[in-house]
């Protein structure tokens, strides 16, 4: 976060179109720390010169943040106070050598008092650090912008009982015990690179090691950094970390670089994890794990972030972004690859829909809303506002339509190409595409609408069949929304993969003008605002199945009876979307529901769906995995997103309603279904998640439908389960039976867990998303609880963004829950921005609601804004709420 802007100021933006080179560039820095916790200093030597792709007169600018500044020097000579400015965040030098200089610095800062969690800040005990985006600034003087790459060489000094592990990138090349109970290290990174990627850790640690062989013969130390006591939860990290590095030169033909790769587990951090170069810093939910603690969802997210931050090494680190705008370069990117990794390791299928799953409930309500953005966005106030799920998410999407439009093979060249060209730079969104384009002589040039134009497009699909010409015509629109400052839009290269469904299966596809068939799945270029596509020998009135794997992040409007949704379900070639049609058809019949229970009619299970979703159950047992996604059913977000306005007591009435009618409907076979999974011994396969899945979800409906007759069962998984995933899904249960189920269960949870703060987490997590009317109340109860922690960003994620997901209480009619979420804001803006600024987000959307929560909302919205010295990331979130 930058520092509080004046009171009543607007925070001013940062526009894309303004970049220019740095004026200087850093070859070398040498770091020395002499580190405590109340007081670091820290020495910087950096060598500079003038950039020659810059002005020639321009002054000396370094950023800098809450740093006491003790001394100035250039090459060697110290300057006096009228010799430098230190204005606000930044010191300049008008006058500095004609070519290249060193100039050092030497300033304090107090890692204890930083509590935003950015820069040099203490972690239970430990020192670490957290750069990206712009957080080195507050460690030293420094042009704090991704396109300075330099080498670092970093002597780190502390004292030895205290701080034994001393940790920062690259290479250890030199220990040293200082004799005075102090010693110190010095790490040496020989890949240049910019500052959001260095980092440091010192700490008193424990270590679990494995090894990784590269396929040219560099043997690698893997070493994972945790808290003592911990080493029992680190192995599944590890053996992750091995498939992606396996996996990255199998697949891209990436190898590592370096001969060490450490991974430190830490228990306050705001995000996920960071890539710094070969120094990796995490936030222990994505490195703990043993099967008494973790669920399975929480082993598959570790997988999936280890290898993300790895895959970073080259999509992120040795090829990195030129400016922040950029920053869906290496984000898109790498999750996309850690996507098809993930995909690699489990199930594609499976993977697809949990991927578009998360999409839709979080990206296209962003691109529907006041933050609506561009993946490469044209103007940030706080750059940590915009690790969004566009830039992540949508990025990622538009890196797979890009794999999808030029085929998998011409995707290897443009990688291949992309790292010939840039390896060691920091370069643009363009150049990555314009490797592709070159890799395969296609044209990009309008997909490139992709990284400028907001908005989920909406592609409007309308079919006719032609019995005597055997002809399939299908006519496809495209239409997208305006965004906030973008009115007008120009049609997007969308990607439809399109397969005909025949009485017997896939029909083959010959598209007009083609001398024969070509497979049954085809790839249409949808590039203007309205196309037809004309299919040949088409006998039969075969139904279209569009965007099948979802080939591009679109909203799609398919005039499918609910007769045809059936049909796609139950014969649909394609997995995701044998899986969306069943999402659709229950997404209709519960709007069905909310219309009725607005209208005031008494609600009444559909007998289509009901059929339908029963013969999923019966046949469970081909693929447990996908039944148990395909019986699941659609969430608020995704049903609020249908509505004009968001019935918020409707959808909870029509989807609780839903659930309850299923469960006690279907009660015999879900039963036998739990008896039949019924686990002999725990296993972390596909198949094994897939029947935990299918078998937990049972109990949920069986709660639903029949609360008093699960409970005695509920109560029984919760005692006796030897997993995590068990356990919780147990415990859930009882919540969803009630209160009084749940009450002796929460307690004994606690009991049993109350060391395991991952776990605590889950506990507070599954109290604040609790459908019990007097749950704001047990927050706000839970908030004074010795298991809380309002310093601790998993904490506030469990306990205030788990309420803020509670659809019927967050959005409780009299307007307390979003009281209380501003005063959580409020609070937090002081101590934590960014993370302030991600609960703000969960008032941003007011004005989907109805008039009377409207009003709440905004209100809340304006007493936030109204704070002297709001932080520039709430202060941003609020501004675009309100404009
Ligand atoms: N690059 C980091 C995110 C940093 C967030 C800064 N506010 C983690 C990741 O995407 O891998
Ligand atoms: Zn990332």
């Amino acid at each position: 976060m930058s520092s509080a802007p004046v009171s009543g100021t607007a925070p001013a933006a940062i526009r894309r179109c303004d970049y220019t080179p740095p004026a200087f560039l850093v070859d070398q820095v040498e770091l020395g720390f002499d580190l405590g916790e109340a007081r670091t200093e820290v020495r910087a030597v950096l060598h500079l010169r003038r950039n020659p792709a810059a002005g020639a007169d321009l002054p000396l600018v370094l950023n800098g943040q809450s740093l006491e500044t003790l001394r100035v020097a250039l090459d060697g000579r110290d300057l006096t106070a009228d010799e430098y400015r230190v204005e606000g965040e930044r010191l300049t030098l008008d006058n500095v050598p004609a070519d290249a200089f060193m100039l050092e610095t030497t300033v304090a800062n107090d890692p204890a008092a930083n509590s935003a969690l950015e820069g040099l800040y203490v972690s239970g005990g430990m020192l670490c650090t957290q750069c990206e985006a712009e957080g080195f600034r507050r460690i030293t003087w420094y042009p704090d912008r991704p396109d300075v790459m330099a080498r670092f060489r970093v002597r780190l000094t502390a004292d030895r009982a205290r701080y034994p592990v001393l940790l920062s990138n690259g290479n250890l090349i030199e220990e040293t015990d200082l004799g005075d109970g102090r010693h110190s290290a010095v790490w040496d990174d020989p890949f240049p690179k910019p500052c959001y990627l260095f980092a440091l850790v010192a700490g008193d640690l424990g270590l679990v090691e494995g090894d990784f062989v590269t396929r040219s013969g560099r043997r690698v130390a893997l070493k994972f950094w945790v808290e003592h006591g911990n080493q029992d939860q680190a192995g599944h990290a590890l053996a992750s970390l091995q498939k992606a590095m396996a996996w990255d030169e199998q697949v891209f033909g990436l190898e590592y670089d370096l001969d060490i790769y450490n991974v430190v587990a830490v228990s306050h951090f705001n995000m996920g994890a960071m890539e710094n170069k070969s120094l990796n810093v995490f936030n222990s939910k994505f490195v703990l794990a043993k099967r008494e603690t973790a669920t399975d969802f929480d082993f598959l997210g570790i997988e999936s972030v280890i290898a993300h931050e790895y895959f970073h090494n080259w999509t992120g680190n040795r090829v990195t972004c030129r400016d922040w705008f950029q920053l869906t370069l290496k984000e898109g990117l790498t999750v996309f690859r850690d996507q098809e990794f993930s995909a690699d390791m489990n199930s594609r299928g499976l993977q697809r829909l949990g991927d578009v799953r998360n999409l839709r409930a979080a990206q296209f309500i962003e691109d529907n809303g006041p933050m609506a953005h561009p993946i490469r966005p044209e103007s940030y106030v706080e750059i940590n506002n915009f690790y969004t799920s566009t830039v992540y998410q949508k990025g990622a999407e538009v890196i797979r339509m890009i794999h999808t439009l030029i085929g998998a093979d011409a995707f290897r060249k443009g990688m291949d190409l992309y790292f010939a060209r840039h390896d060691g730079h920091a370069v643009t969104c363009e150049d990555f595409v314009a490797a592709m384009e070159d890799a395969s002589d296609d044209d990009l040039s309008q997909f490139r609408r992709w990284y400028s134009q907001a908005g989920t497009p909406r592609v409007t699909a309308r079919w006719d069949h032609d019995q005597t010409a055997r002809r399939l015509t299908l006519s496809l629109s495209q239409d997208t929304r305006p965004t906030p400052g973008q009115p007008e839009k120009q049609p997007f290269h969308i990607p439809v993969a399109v397969g005909l469904v025949g009485a017997d299966g896939d029909l083959p596809l010959r598209l007009e003008g083609e001398n024969a068939a070509q497979g049954t799945t085809r790839v249409l270029n949808l590039t203007l605002p309205e196309q037809d596509f004309v299919f040949e020998d088409v006998a039969e009135a075969a139904l279209p199945s569009l965007l099948r794997g979802f080939s591009a992040p679109v909203i799609l409007d398919a005039p499918y009876s609910r007769a045809d949704l059936a049909r796609l379900m139950a014969d649909d070639s394609d997995a995701f979307n044998r899986w969306d049609a069943g999402q659709e058809l229950a997404i209709r019949v519960i709007l069905d529901l909310v219309a009725d229970h607005a209208a005031g009619r008494p609600l009444a299970l559909d007998e289509d769906f009901a059929v339908a979703w029963g013969k999923v159950l019966a046949d469970y047992a081909a693929d447990p995995a996908f039944a148990a996604e395909a019986l699941s059913l659609p969430g608020f977000s995704v049903l609020g997103e249908r509505m004009e306005t968001i019935d918020v007591d409707g959808i909870c009435a029509a989807t609780k309603f839903l659930a309850a009618s299923l469960g006690k409907r279907f009660a015999a076979p879900l039963l036998r279904l739990r008896e039949v999974l019924a686990e002999s011994g725990y296993a972390l396969t596909p198949e094994a998640i897939g029947r935990r899945r299918l078998r937990n979800g049972a109990l949920t409906f069986l709660a639903h439908g029949q609360p008093a007759d699960t409970r005695v069962l509920a109560a029984e998984q919760f005692r006796t389960a030897t997993n995590m995933t068990d356990q919780l899904t147990a415990l859930s249960a009882l919540v969803v039976i009630g209160a009084d189920a749940a009450g002796p269960a929460l307690a004994a949870f606690y009991e049993q867990w109350k060391d395991e703060r991952l776990v605590v987490n889950k506990w507070l997590g599954i109290q604040a998303m609790a459908d019990w009317p007097d749950v704001l109340d047990r927050v706000k109860v839970l908030m004074e609880h010795p298991a809380f922690d309002g310093r601790e960003p998993n904490k506030i994620y469990a306990l205030i963004g788990g309420f803020a997901a509670n659809p019927q209480w967050f959005h409780a009619a009299d307007g307390a829950g979003y009281a209380f979420m501003a005063d959580r804001v409020l609070a937090l803006d002081s101590t934590n921005p960014q993370v302030a600024s991600r609960m703000a987000r969960s008032l941003m959307r007011w004005k989907r609601f109805d008039p009377a929560r409207q009003s709440h909302m905004r209100g809340q919205l304006e007493r936030i804004g109204a704070k002297p010295g709001l932080s520039s990331d709430v202060a941003e979130i609020v501004a675009k709420a309100l404009a």
